[in-house]
């Protein structure tokens, strides 16, 4: 079943990890005829991202589009600056976030914690109120995919972790809301919640510090972000009824948010 035909996405974060994995996974799903919107603050990246996928799939029109979601006015801007033919926005995949640090309080810097809660919770929410109207706009009280990243995090709280966490069990409690919200709708509202992938996920989290961000997966064998990108387009392209409502995945050695078995 073409499911995903004609479809029209937006990917938060679609620079790197996860995001890009979705795009990517998107069009080798659906390569004959779709419509993807890339985001990101890196706009060189997309662009590049934008080319691979052209490459391979002739029939996906790629829009890269530069957007920082933490910065609520560049969101607000986004779908009325996009042109026609990308504006009847179908899937809206909120990716893009971010962790910094391993600081516990009261040692946790204000700039770190106006971050991660900029990106990850009101940018997400920023996004979400953005496209909704257009979803809204369709009939049976509406129609369209919010599929929100969450994480392990977001269920289990772990030391040096507090906001980052907070910031999860935040994105998971709104989209909840949104599911319950949207009852009468045919809108789907779709939590996916990763355990250990690696991506450049720990790079940021040490401030680019990459032979620490190596150490996090030393003896482990993390998901790889294409891992997640599969259950991402699986979600999108059930059957209109079927709602995959919210989803951990977890690598095998890992049984919880700090349960690893490590090799040494
Ligand atoms: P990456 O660091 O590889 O990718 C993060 C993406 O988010 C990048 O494309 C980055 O793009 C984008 N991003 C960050 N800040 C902003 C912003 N202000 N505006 C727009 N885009 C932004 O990490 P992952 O792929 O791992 O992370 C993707 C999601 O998965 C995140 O929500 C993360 O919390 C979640 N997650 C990750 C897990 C992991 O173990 N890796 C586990 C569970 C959840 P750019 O820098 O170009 O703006
Ligand atoms: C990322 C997973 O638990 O390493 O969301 O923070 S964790």
């Amino acid at each position: 079943a073409q499911r995903l035909k004609g479809k029209t996405i937006v990917v938060t974060g679609a620079s790197s990890g996860i995001g890009k994995s979705t795009a990517i996974e998107f069009a080798r799903t659906q390569p004959d005829d779709l419509k993807l919107i890339l985001t990101a603050r890196r706009e060189d990246t997309l662009k590049e991202i934008a080319k691979e996928i052209e490459g391979f799939a002739k029939g996906v029109s790629v829009l890269p589009v530069k957007l920082d979601v933490s910065k609520v006015s560049e969101v607000e801007a986004f779908v009325g600056n996009l042109p026609q033919e990308f504006k009847d926005i179908d899937i809206l995949v909120n990716n893009a976030g971010l962790v910094k640090g391993v600081a516990q309080a009261p040692s946790i810097s204000p700039a770190d914690i106006d971050t991660m809660f900029s990106t990850n919770v009101t940018g997400l929410i920023a996004m979400t109120q953005a496209i909704l109207p257009i979803f809204k706009s369709r009939p049976d009280g509406g129609r369209g995919d919010i599929i929100n990243i969450g994480s392990i995090a977001g269920r289990e709280p772990y030391q040096g972790g507090s906001i980052y966490c907070a910031t999860k069990a935040a994105v998971r409690s709104f989209t909840d809301a949104m599911r319950r919200e949207l009852i009468a709708t045919r809108i789907r509202v779709i939590e996916v919640d990763p355990g250990q992938v690696e991506t450049e996920f720990s790079v940021v989290r040490f401030g680019g510090d990459t032979d620490k961000a190596k150490k996090v997966y030393e003896g482990v064998e993390p998901l790889t972000p294409d891992d997640i990108a599969e259950v991402v387009v699986f979600a999108a392209g059930r059957r209109e009824n079927v709602v995959i409502a919210d989803t951990l995945i977890f690598p095998n050695h890992q049984a919880a948010a700090t349960v690893m078995h490590r090799k040494t």
